[in-house]
C-alpha cells in the first residue's frame, strides 16, 4: 500500500486566501480566516488544502508576484498565523500545500531591485534575463517573444536594455541557468517543508528554463503558450532542461519523512510530455486540465479520461482531475455556455470581451453531474473553493472593481479572472455574507450570492450542492481504494446510448453519467443507486444531465 503517497486518491481543496474568509474584518481574506473555517473543511471531508500565494506581494497578479518567498503578506497575517494554521489542519488530518512561483518574482523583490540598480552584465542582473534591444538605437525588443498577458515579453529599461517577463511586466522572469537561482528555490522548499508543509503546487512549472543562447530565436507564433516544437525545443516552454530542475527538487522533497508532495501546473497540450513532470524522480504529479476543458459530452469525456489515466499511470503517478481554479470561469457557469450543439465550450477562453450567454439551469445541472464524474474517478481530485456550493461566475464586476491584470492587457477571458475570485458567501443574512463581520470586501459580492451561502446548504437530504459534495467525499472513503486506482477504469460500452458514460472500479463503484440534454435512461433493477447528482432522480431512471453512483447487486 502506498501509505506514504497520501495524495494518490486524495481530494485537495484549493483556497484563494484573499477570498476565503476574513478574520480581522479589513475586507481581505487572511490566514487566520482559513484557520477559523477548519471545521467546515473537515466536515466537507477534504484531505488537503492548497493555498494560492499568501506571500508579501504588491498584488499585480493576485499574489503570483512574490516579493518574499519566506514570509506572509502582512495583510494576510504572520508566520505565526501560518504555523497555527498548520497545527489546526494537522489536528484534523488535513494536509497543507503551498504555491511556489519559480518562473518569476515581483519587480519589487529585493533581487530585481538590485538588478535594476546594477550594471549590465553584473551578477545581480544575471539572476534575471536582461538583453540589449535590436536595431541601431536598440529600440526593438531583443526577440518577438510575447507575454502571456499580452504585448511584448520584453520590458524596456530605458537605456537600450530590456528584461524578460512571460506574464505581467511586474513579474520579471528569473534566469534558471544561474546556479544561485536554483539554490535559492531549493532553500525555499526546505523553508516550508521544515514548517510542516506537506506539499507544493508549482506555478507554470513548464516555463523556468529558456533557450537564452545568442542570437535569441524568434518564435513562429509569438503569442502562443503552446510549444511550437513538440520535442522540447521551443525557446520558452516545456524545454527538456526544465526536468533537471525537478530532479534536484525531488531529492530535497524525498529527504523529508514522509516525502513531500509536489504537483506541476503545466498548462500545455496533453501530450506524453506533460506526464514527464509526474515521474517519480521529478514532481511526482502534474495537473491535467483536460476534464476542465472538455465539452459536456460522453465521447469527449471518455477520451480525455482515458488519456489522462493512461498518461499518469504510464509514469507510475496517479491521475489528477480538475473542474476549475482561480484562472477560469467557474464550472457552474461554464458548462451552461453551449446550449446548442454542445461543442462550443472552448469559447470561454476566446470570448473577445463579449458577455457569454449562459443557460443557468443547464449550467447547474451539468456542474452537479460533472462533480460526480470528477469525484467518481480514481486519482487526485481538486475542488476550487465555492465549487462545492455550486457558485456561478460573477460576470457583473465593474471596471473599478476588477484587479486582474488580464482584464486590461489581453482579451483572455470576459472581464478577466476576478469573476471566480469573489469572496465566498458563508451566511445568507450577514454583512458580506459572513466573509467577515464588517461587511467590507475587496471585491463586491453580488446580491445573488445569498442563495449559495454555506448556511443555506448542507443539511442532509436538502438536495443542495454542498450536501452532494459531502456525500460524494464520504463515499470516496469506501470506494476510492488503492486497488481501484491501480486496477483502472473498466468501461461499459454495452447499452443505453452514446450520450451515456459508464464505468466501474474494482471496489464495486459504478458511475453512470447521462450527458444527454433531453433523454432519460433507465438502468437495470439490479443496480442500487448510492447517490445522484440531482434530486429529481427516482426509480432507476437517470434524468438528462445527471450522474449517478451505484453498486451492482452481487448475483
Ligand atoms: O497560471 C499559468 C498560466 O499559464 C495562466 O496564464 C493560464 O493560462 C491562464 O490564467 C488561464 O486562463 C499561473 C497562475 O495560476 C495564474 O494565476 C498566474 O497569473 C500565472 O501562473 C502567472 O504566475
Ligand atoms: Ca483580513
Amino acid at each position: 500500500m502506498n501509505t506514504e503517497k497520501w495524495w494518490r486518491n486524495a481530494v485537495i481543496y484549493q483556497i484563494y486566501p484573499r477570498s476565503f474568509a476574513d478574520a480581522n474584518n479589513d475586507g481581505i481574506g487572511d490566514i487566520a480566516g482559513v484557520t477559523s473555517r477548519m471545521d467546515y473543511l473537515e466536515s466537507l471531508g477534504v484531505d488537503a488544502i492548497w493555498l494560492s500565494p499568501f506571500y508579501p506581494s504588491p498584488l499585480k497578479d493576485g499574489g503570483y508576484d512574490v516579493v518574499d518567498y519566506r514570509d506572509v503578506d502582512p495583510r494576510l497575517g504572520t508566520l505565526d498565523d501560518f504555523d497555527e494554521l498548520v497545527v489546526q489542519a494537522h489536528e484534523r488530518g488535513i494536509r497543507i500545500i503551498v504555491d511556489i512561483v519559480p518562473n518569476h518574482t515581483s519587480d519589487q523583490h529585493e533581487w530585481f531591485q538590485e538588478a535594476l540598480a546594477a550594471e549590465p552584465g553584473s551578477p545581480e542582473r544575471d539572476r534575471y534575463v536582461f538583453r540589449k534591444g535590436k536595431g541601431n538605437d536598440f529600440s526593438e525588443p531583443p526577440s518577438n517573444w510575447m507575454s502571456n498577458f499580452g504585448g511584448s515579453a520584453w520590458e524596456p529599461c530605458g537605456d537600450g536594455w530590456y528584461y524578460l517577463h512571460l506574464f505581467a511586466a511586474e513579474q520579471p522572469d528569473l534566469n534558471w541557468d544561474n546556479p544561485e537561482v536554483r539554490a535559492e528555490f531549493l532553500d525555499i522548499l526546505r523553508f516550508w517543508a521544515d514548517r510542516g508543509v506537506d506539499g507544493f503546487r508549482i506555478d507554470v512549472s513548464h516555463a523556468l528554463t529558456k533557450d537564452l543562447r545568442e542570437p535569441l530565436r524568434d518564435r513562429r507564433e509569438p503569442l502562443s503558450p503552446v510549444p511550437e516544437d513538440a520535442e522540447g525545443n521551443d525557446p520558452l516552454w516545456d524545454r527538456d532542461a526544465v526536468h533537471e530542475i525537478y530532479r534536484e527538487w525531488r531529492k530535497v522533497l524525498d529527504s523529508y519523512n514522509p516525502p513531500r508532495f509536489a504537483i506541476g501546473e503545466t498548462w500545455t497540450p496533453m501530450t506524453h510530455r506533460v506526464f514527464q513532470y509526474a515521474q517519480e524522480d521529478e514532481l511526482g504529479s502534474v495537473f491535467d486540465f483536460s476534464l476542465l476543458k472538455s465539452a459536456f459530452r460522453a465521447d469527449e469525456y471518455r477520451s480525455v479520461i482515458e488519456r489522462t489515466y493512461e498518461g499518469a499511470v504510464s509514469v507510475g503517478a496517479s491521475p489528477t482531475w480538475v473542474l476549475g481554479n482561480h484562472d477560469v470561469p467557474r464550472v457552474a457557469s461554464r458548462l451552461g455556455l453551449d446550449t446548442g450543439d454542445n461543442t462550443a465550450v472552448e469559447h470561454w477562453v476566446t470570448s473577445n470581451n463579449t458577455r457569454p450567454q449562459i443557460n443557468p439551469d443547464v449550467a447547474v445541472r451539468r456542474a452537479r453531474a460533472a462533480a460526480l464524474i470528477e469525484l467518481g474517478l480514481p486519482g487526485t481530485a481538486f475542488i476550487y473553493q465555492g465549487e462545492e456550493l455550486g457558485l456561478p461566475e460573477d460576470f457583473d464586476l465593474t471596471e473599478e472593481d476588477i484587479q486582474d491584470p488580464i482584464w486590461e492587457r489581453s482579451s483572455h477571458t470576459f472581464k478577466g479572472r476576478d469573476g471566480c475570485r469573489v469572496p465566498l458567501p458563508w451566511s445568507a443574512d450577514k454583512a458580506a455574507f459572513g466573509f467577515n463581520e464588517s461587511g467590507k470586501s475587496w471585491l463586491l459580492q453580488p446580491e445573488w450570492f445569498e442563495q449559495y451561502a454555506v448556511d443555506k446548504q448542507g443539511r442532509p437530504g436538502d438536495g443542495s450542492v454542498l450536501s452532494l459534495y459531502r456525500s460524494a467525499l464520504k463515499l470516496r472513503e469506501t470506494y476510492m481504494t488503492e486497488d481501484a486506482l491501480t486496477s483502472g477504469i473498466q468501461w461499459e460500452d454495452t447499452y443505453l446510448s452514446q450520450d451515456v458514460l459508464e464505468w466501474s472500479l474494482s471496489s464495486g463503484l459504478c458511475v453512470i453519467a447521462n450527458c444527454s440534454g433531453t433523454c432519460a435512461f433507465r438502468i437495470p433493477e439490479d443496480y442500487t443507486v448510492l447517490i445522484a447528482s440531482n434530486s429529481e432522480y427516482k426509480d432507476n431512471e437517470i434524468p438528462p444531465m445527471t450522474t449517478v453512483w451505484c453498486v451492482k447487486e452481487v448475483q
